[in-house]
């Protein structure tokens, strides 16, 4: 990494302006009514590291249960120099490139099964992976020529 001059090496969130820290967080908490709860999340934020927490939004969810928007000015800093990332080692392929592939290195038809197991029925994942139609514009391997693709399908025991 190149040396970066020191006000873009040590850096904070940007809300706005540059390195203020300015965050917006949202949780949960259990409390025994609103006002504990509101103290309850103002510690919390402090102990995170927040100044001037500011309450934006707080609603009982639930009974007892309190649903807070915060906004904060973080006081972590971060140290680019000291970053570093995990960059993969695959390259990614569109399908047309999959299907080259194969094709050019004469790859025998690689079977495919898939399935939630055990008693997960979590199956939008499951098929958004493998039925044709896929998920965000990217076709599902079952579209794919190099794939025989089996869908199990939810709660299928591991033997
Ligand atoms: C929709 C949903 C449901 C639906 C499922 C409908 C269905 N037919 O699929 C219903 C309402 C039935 C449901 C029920 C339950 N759910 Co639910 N559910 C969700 C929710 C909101 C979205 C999941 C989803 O479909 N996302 C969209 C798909 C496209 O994304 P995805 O699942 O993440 O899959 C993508 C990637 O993760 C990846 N991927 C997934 N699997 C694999 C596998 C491989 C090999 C690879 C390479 C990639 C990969 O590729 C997919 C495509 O990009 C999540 C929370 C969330 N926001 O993620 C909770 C969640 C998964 N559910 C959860 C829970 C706890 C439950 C229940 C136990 C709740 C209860 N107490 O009853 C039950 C269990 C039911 C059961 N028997 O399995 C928890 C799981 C916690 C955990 N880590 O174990 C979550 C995370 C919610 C939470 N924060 O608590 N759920």
């Amino acid at each position: 990494m190149n040396k970066l001059e020191n006000n873009l090496r040590f850096i904070k969130p940007y809300g706005d302006s540059f390195n203020d820290g300015i965050i917006q967080l949202s949780f949960t908490l259990f409390s025994y009514d609103r006002f504990t709860a509101i103290e309850a999340a103002k510690v919390l934020c402090s102990k995170m590291g927040f100044k001037d927490t500011k309450i934006a939004t707080v609603e009982e969810v639930l009974d007892n249960f309190y649903f807070f928007v915060i906004y904060g000015s973080i006081t972590h800093i971060i140290d680019l120099e000291q970053i570093r990332p995990v960059i993969p080692e695959y390259i990614k392929m569109s399908k047309d490139e999959v299907e080259e592939y194969a094709k050019k290195n004469s790859l025998p038809r690689l079977v495919i099964v898939g399935a939630t197991i055990g008693t997960d029925s979590h199956t939008v994942g499951l098929d958004s992976i493998l039925n044709m139609k896929g998920f965000r514009g990217e076709k599902g391997l079952e579209a794919y020529k190099c794939f025989k693709v089996y869908n199990l399908g939810p709660q299928v025991m591991p033997a």
